[in-house]
């Protein structure tokens, strides 16, 4: 069997969770895109209780059974409650060697990065792969800031060797330009949980990904 750290080698279309934007609820979406073979999900709640997200974890957790990673954002708890996969942190929340010490060797931890510095402290500190961000304006997150453009995704490629997941401000158009300039993965918030059809859309972003690196490969 495939292990969740085997799987991470071959993520494209990553889903991030988001309650608020969503138009058919988070475990619809998740539903949807893990059937479309999304092979990674990201459960990132930000106003539910603590007993709410552990019972909502679970059965994110059940969707995702062996086809899918399932990280929890930023709520180290929760992951360890329902034994998810790992986490997904940001700069400002627990140092990845005191995640890592609490969550053990095992468990995929993913990091939010802005610059290639982020980036290889990043792997030095033993992230299993960086989130760059935001690739592009965002109105999706308040305070993500600036867009730093496509650009920058080679130069973080270039100095690490962890998958890169770019995330901020991404769609359809956009997300060639983001795999060819060297992105492993990437996330689409707003342009996937706000569509009509959440299966579609994950269908038809993990086809152009899959088409694009077969090309650069
Ligand atoms: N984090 P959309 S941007 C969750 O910059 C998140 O760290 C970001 O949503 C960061 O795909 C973002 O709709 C939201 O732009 C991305």
């Amino acid at each position: 069997m495939v292990t969740k750290k085997e799987l991470l080698m071959e993520i494209d279309f990553y889903l991030v969770t988001d309650s608020g934007l969503s138009k058919k609820g988070t475990l619809s979406d998740v539903q949807d895109a893990v059937v479309s073979g999304c092979k990674i999900v990201q459960y990132r709640e930000k106003k539910k209780s603590t007993k709410e997200m552990i019972a909502e974890a679970l059965q994110i957790k059940a969707i995702c059974g062996d086809d899918a990673i399932f990280l929890v954002n930023d709520r180290i708890d929760v992951a360890l409650a329902v034994d998810a996969d790992g986490v997904h942190i940001g700069q400002d929340d627990m140092p990845i060697d005191v995640a890592r010490e609490i969550l053990g060797a095992d468990k995929i931890i993913g990091l939010t990065v802005h610059d290639i510095h982020e980036a290889i402290e990043a792997e030095n500190n033993g992230a299993d792969y960086v989130g760059l961000s935001p690739i592009f304006d965002t109105a999706t997150k308040s305070d993500a800031g600036k867009g730093i453009g496509t650009g920058r995704i080679m130069d973080v490629k270039n100095a690490i060797s962890i998958p890169i997941v770019a995330i901020g401000g991404i769609n359809k158009k956009n997300c060639r330009d983001v795999i060819e300039n060297g992105a492993d993965s990437l996330v689409a918030i707003s342009a996937v949980v706000c569509s009509d059809d959440v299966q579609r859309e994950t269908k038809e972003f993990i086809a152009t990904i899959r088409e694009t690196l077969d090309r650069i490969s």
